[in-house]
C-alpha cells in the first residue's frame, strides 16, 4: 500500500501514553501505526520525526474571530489571520461562536458565520451556538434541536452583561439546561455574576483606571456563578460546560460539585493559568484586560493543580484580539475598553512551557487537555483530538529542545502586542498537519494562498 504521508520515528502522544512510532497517512486519515522501522517507501512525503514530539492536532474550544462589536466594528482578528495564527501555534481545529441578534433563528446565526469563516481558514473550524434572550426566543427547543442537525450540539450562555443582551436569568438558564438535557445538547456557560459586576463597575469605572477592572470583577462573582449554575444543572438533570474559569475557588466547586455526582465540567486558558494582576501595573496594564480579569499567583497555581488533578477538563485560549489602537481608546475607563486577549498561536506554547516544562502536568495529561478531551465534549471525537487509526491526520509537532522567545511582529496575529512578549517558550511547532497536509512550518504557514479548512460537524457531547 502507498502512503501520502509518513511520520517517522517521533515520540508520540497516543492512547495516553508517550512511545516512538511510525505513523502512515492516506487520504488525510491514519492508516497505519507501527514500532519505528528502517523501511522507507520513496512514493510518499517522509517527515524525520526523530527527536520529535509528536501530538494530536490541537483544538481550541473556545476562540473568538471576526467577533462583531457594533455597526462595521469588529476584533482585530479575522477568519483569515486568526486562523494563520491557530496553525503556526499547532491548533487544527477551532470552536468559534455563532452571531445572534433580535429576531435572528439560531440556524440563520449558525448559517450566517459559517459563510463568514468558509473558504477563510487555515485550520477546521466550527461554531457553538450563542443562545441569549432565550424567553424572546420563538420555540427554543425546537430552534436547538435545528441547530444540533446541522452539526453544532453546544449552545453559549452567559449570567452576566445584561447591558449587552448576553445575561440570561436563572430561570433561562435552568429552562435552557432542561431543553438541552432532554436533546443530548451542552450548554456552555460565562459564569460570573452580572449584577454585581453592574454595581461594582459603577462604583470603580471612570476614575480607577485598569485597577476598576479586578475591582468590579472579583473572584467571588464568578466562584457564586459556578456554584449557582452547577445547581442549576444538578436540578435540571443537565450537564454543564464552564469556559475560561479563572479563579480556584471556581476550580474548587467544580470538584466539589463532580464529587457530588454533578455533570461538570470546567475549562481554563493559559492566562488565567500563569498571568497574574501584577500585569494591570504600569502604561500598558490595560492591554491585558479580560473578562474574567488576571487573578492572583494563587489562583495560578490552583488552576495548574486542578487541571493536573482531571478535576478541570480543557484549556482553550478564549482568543479575542484588539490592537493597541482599539484597546487604547478606552481613556482610562473600563466600560470603553475593549476585553479579550490574543493566544491561538500561543496555546501550545504557554502551555507546555509554562505546564510541562515547569513541572505542573505531564505531557499526557496536558494532551489530554488540549486534544482529546474538547474532541470528546464537543463532539468531535474519534476523528479529531486523537492519534489512532481512521482518525483525521492532524498533527502538531514540536521540538521539545528548541525554544523562542516570544515577539508579536513575527507572529500572524492581527495585532501589535502579545501579552507573552519577550517569555522564552518551547513548544512553537515545527509541523502543523491538518488531514495529512502540512499547513505550518516554523511559525510560517506552507501554504498561505490555500485556506484548506472546513466546516466540521459535530455530533453527541460526551460528559467528562
Ligand atoms: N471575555 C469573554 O468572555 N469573551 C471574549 C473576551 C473576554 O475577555
Ligand atoms: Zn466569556
Ligand atoms: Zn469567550
Amino acid at each position: 500500500m502507498s502512503f501520502d504521508l509518513i511520520v517517522k520515528g517521533g515520540r508520540t502522544v497516543l492512547n495516553k501514553h508517550t512511545v516512538f512510532c511510525d505513523i502512515f497517512v492516506k487520504n488525510g486519515k491514519i492508516a497505519l501505526i507501527k514500532k519505528p522501522s528502517k523501511t522507507t517507501n520513496t512514493s510518499s512525503r517522509i517527515i524525520d520525526a526523530r527527536g520529535l514530539l509528536v501530538l494530536p492536532g490541537i483544538i481550541d474550544a473556545h476562540a473568538h474571530f471576526h467577533l462583531r462589536l457594533g455597526p462595521g466594528r469588529y476584533t482585530a482578528d479575522d477568519f483569515t489571520t486568526g486562523s494563520a495564527a491557530a496553525a503556526c501555534g499547532g491548533i487544527t481545529t477551532f470552536i468559534d461562536y455563532t452571531g445572534q441578534g433580535p429576531g435572528k433563528s439560531l440556524i440563520k446565526g449558525l448559517k450566517d458565520r459559517v459563510k463568514e469563516a468558509a473558504g477563510h481558514t487555515y485550520t477546521d473550524f466550527s461554531f457553538h451556538c450563542m443562545l441569549t434572550g432565550w424567553e424572546k426566543l420563538e420555540k427554543p427547543a425546537r430552534q436547538m434541536a435545528e441547530i444540533i442537525k446541522a452539526g453544532v450540539p453546544t449552545f453559549k450562555m452567559f449570567t452576566a452583561y445584561g447591558a449587552r443582551g448576553l445575561m440570561a436569568s436563572d430561570a433561562a438558564l435552568f429552562s435552557a439546561l432542561k431543553a438541552a438535557g432532554k436533546l443530548g445538547a451542552l450548554i456552555c456557560v460565562h459564569a460570573e455574576n452580572g449584577h454585581i459586576i453592574d454595581l461594582l463597575t459603577e462604583r470603580y469605572a471612570g476614575h480607577k483606571g485598569i485597577s476598576a477592572l479586578p475591582l468590579s470583577h472579583p473572584a467571588s462573582t464568578e466562584t457564586e456563578a459556578v456554584y449557582r449554575v452547577s445547581a442549576l444543572a444538578a436540578s435540571s438533570g443537565a450537564p454543564v460546560y464552564f469556559v475560561h474559569l479563572s479563579a480556584g475557588g471556581s476550580a474548587n466547586i467544580v470538584r466539589t460539585a463532580r464529587t457530588l455526582g454533578f455533570k461538570v465540567m470546567g475549562e481554563t486558558c493559559p492566562q488565567y493559568l500563569a498571568l497574574n494582576h501584577l500585569r494591570f501595573k504600569g502604561k500598558d496594564g490595560h492591554l491585558y484586560s479580560c473578562c474574567p480579569p488576571l487573578r492572583t499567583r494563587a489562583d495560578n497555581a490552583a488552576l495548574w493543580r486542578a487541571a493536573a488533578a482531571g478535576e478541570l477538563q480543557v484549556i482553550a485560549t478564549d482568543n479575542c484580539t484588539f490592537t493597541r489602537a482599539q484597546k487604547n481608546a478606552w481613556g482610562g475607563d473600563i466600560r470603553k475598553l475593549p476585553m479579550g486577549l490574543p493566544g491561538a498561536q500561543t496555546l501550545l506554547a504557554t502551555a507546555y512551557t509554562l505546564g510541562v516544562k515547569a513541572g505542573h502536568i505531564k505531557i499526557e495529561r496536558l494532551v489530554e487537555m488540549l486534544c482529546e478531551n474538547p474532541a470528546r465534549i464537543m463532539g468531535l471525537y474519534p476523528r479529531k483530538g486523537v492519534i489512532k487509526l481512521g482518525a483525521d491526520a492532524d498533527f502538531a509537532i514540536i521540538d521539545p529542545q528548541a525554544s523562542r522567545k516570544v515577539d508579536w511582529r513575527t507572529m500572524s496575529h492581527n495585532t501589535d502586542y502579545s501579552p507573552w512578549q519577550g517569555m522564552k517558550l518551547y513548544g512553537f511547532p515545527k509541523y502543523t498537519i491538518l488531514r495529512g497536509e502540512v499547513i505550518a512550518q516554523d511559525g510560517k504557514l506552507t501554504n498561505p494562498k490555500n485556506p484548506i479548512g472546513q466546516f466540521q460537524r459535530r455530533t453527541k457531547p460526551e460528559i467528562l
